[in-house]
């Protein structure tokens, strides 16, 4: 299918793509806490939860019935490597914004994902226009251990904000560390700032 848009990421337009103390690779390592789960698409759901008018949840074919996004961004992993030039092809978190009405006190997103993983981001890092629930990597469905059916993909932030086996969004108030955040990765994650550890 076509998408319905294209974006580059406004990082991968630097002169100078490579973040402080990253380094570039080729290959696409595996890196997670735990099992790969194993994933129903039949009882698979998306579930928009918290500072929301109205709670919603949405199956697989609803999700996916949703307005496509391609983008090409850049991976920084807080291990030290980098891999550029990666298209991803998925549900922009815009277009989850449409779905529901956020309430004027939601100021942080927790993205939940199987087996209780969760991340924390600021409403403005998560709504950024190259922000994905991706389902494609370089035009094939995502491979399990790289987050089959849906992971996020935050290309301004280090990788481990980008949840494999994505399963809802919960808007909150207050900032609540995610499951790397708890232990010991910072609350945010800038690389261009080294926001590596806390
Ligand atoms: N559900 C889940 N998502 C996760 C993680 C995890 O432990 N569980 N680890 C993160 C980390 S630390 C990294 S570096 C990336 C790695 O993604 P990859 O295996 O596709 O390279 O996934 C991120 N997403
Ligand atoms: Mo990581």
């Amino acid at each position: 299918m076509k998408p319905d848009k294209t974006i580059t990421s406004p990082d991968t337009l630097r002169k100078d793509r490579v973040p402080p103390g990253q380094h570039v690779t080729q290959n696409f390592p595996v890196l997670h806490h735990g099992d790969v789960p194993a994933i129903d698409l039949n009882k698979w759901n998306f579930r928009i939860t918290g500072l929301v008018k109205k709670e919603r949840t949405l199956s697989f074919s609803e999700f996916t019935a949703l307005p496509i996004t391609q983008v090409l961004s850049d991976i920084h992993c807080v291990t030290t490597w980098t891999r550029l030039d990666n298209l991803w092809e998925g549900i922009s978190t815009g277009a989850i914004k449409d779905l529901v009405q956020i309430l004027p006190a939601a100021k942080f997103a927790i993205v939940h994902a199987a087996g209780g993983f969760t991340t924390n981001l600021p409403m403005e890092d998560f709504f950024a226009e190259d922000v994905l629930f991706a389902m494609k990597y370089n035009g094939k469905q995502l491979e399990p251990e790289h987050g089959y059916p849906v992971r996020l993909i935050v290309p301004r932030l280090y990788f481990w904000k980008s949840a494999k086996w994505a399963e809802g969004v919960e808007f909150v108030a207050e900032d609540r560390p995610g499951f790397w955040e708890q232990r010991g990765y910072h609350m945010h994650g800038d690389p261009w700032k080294e926001e590596r550890r806390t």
